[in-house]
């Protein structure tokens, strides 16, 4: 499978379920822009037959290499980066996996009963990262448990593996070419950005400048026969600043990131 195939994939499951993303992009297009992606991103469950460790070979076969790591303590996180290692232009990866065991008991009571589900030989195709709910649907009383104690537990109970987010790389837009800018279109269009620490999140001095839609939201089935409207996925902006060395910043700051995740967010 070769890259443009892997994203191709992600990106018809993701904008199924996220059509704010395809208006988005259709938008920029309307004004004459092309529009490339700076990164997407996966999210999963350590400790399990999809955990970081057993997808990494996944994206290691279709040419991607890790590059950094990242630890979130107060969302029981650690992720990590990857990029393709020799197309320069080709989205890097963010992936993460939530840390179960520093859950209450009871989430990692609900978790458990997810992982037990999973197939141990599950992950054998880079097709894994678009196989979406890999468990039987939650019920509407465990996804509310989780998602007090977990946004992202409760979030991945629902939605699985899948692209959570594509990302708009601002340094390939011409008349859109700040992130206040972008901003301002998707204001002016309606679209409800993530607020959390400011709408623009990092600056020039960091490297790295982001904002995101909040999630589509869609209507859920829970297990108990429930229906619920819950967030889906959401689109990302990002503008990279060049470094010292006139290398453009090509990785991810944590403090940024931790807002991102809150897009989203039920609560
Ligand atoms: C990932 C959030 C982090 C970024 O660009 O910093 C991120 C997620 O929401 O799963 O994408
Ligand atoms: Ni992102």
């Amino acid at each position: 499978m070769t890259p443009t195939e892997f994203f191709a994939s992600l990106w018809d499951v993701y904008t199924k379920v996220t059509p704010q993303a395809q208006r988005i992009q259709q938008l920029f297009q309307s004004h004459g822009e092309t529009v490339l992606n700076d990164h997407v991103a996966f999210r999963t469950f350590n400790n399990s037959p999809i955990s970081l460790e057993k997808l990494e070979p996944q994206l290691e076969a279709i040419g991607y290499k890790a590059y950094g790591a990242f630890r979130f303590d107060s969302k029981h996180l650690k992720a990590r980066c990857y990029k393709h290692q020799t197309d320069v232009d080709s989205p890097k990866i963010f992936l993460s996996e939530l840390l179960v065991e520093e859950l209450p008991q009871h989430c990692q009571d609900i978790i458990g009963k997810f992982i037990a589900q999973i197939p141990t030989n599950m992950v054998q195709t880079p097709a894994i990262f678009w196989s979406g709910k890999l468990w039987d649907t939650p019920t509407e009383a465990d996804y509310l448990a989780l998602a007090e104690h977990s946004e992202y537990a409760a979030w991945l109970s629902t939605m699985g593996l899948q692209a959570n987010h594509f990302t708009v790389s601002i340094n390939h837009l011409n008349k859109y070419p700040t992130i206040e800018t972008v901003n301002q279109l998707l204001l002016d269009e309606g679209y409800a950005l993530n607020q959390v620490g400011g709408v623009v999140k990092g600056s020039p001095e960091s490297r790295l400048e982001q904002s995101s839609t909040m999630a589509d939201k869609i209507d859920y089935h829970f297990a108990e026969g429930t229906k619920r409207t819950i967030p889906s996925c959401f689109y990302e902006f990002a503008r990279r600043h060049p470094q010292r060395d006139g290398t453009l910043f090509d990785s991810f700051i944590e403090g940024n990131a931790d807002k991102i995740f809150d897009s989203t967010n039920v609560n």
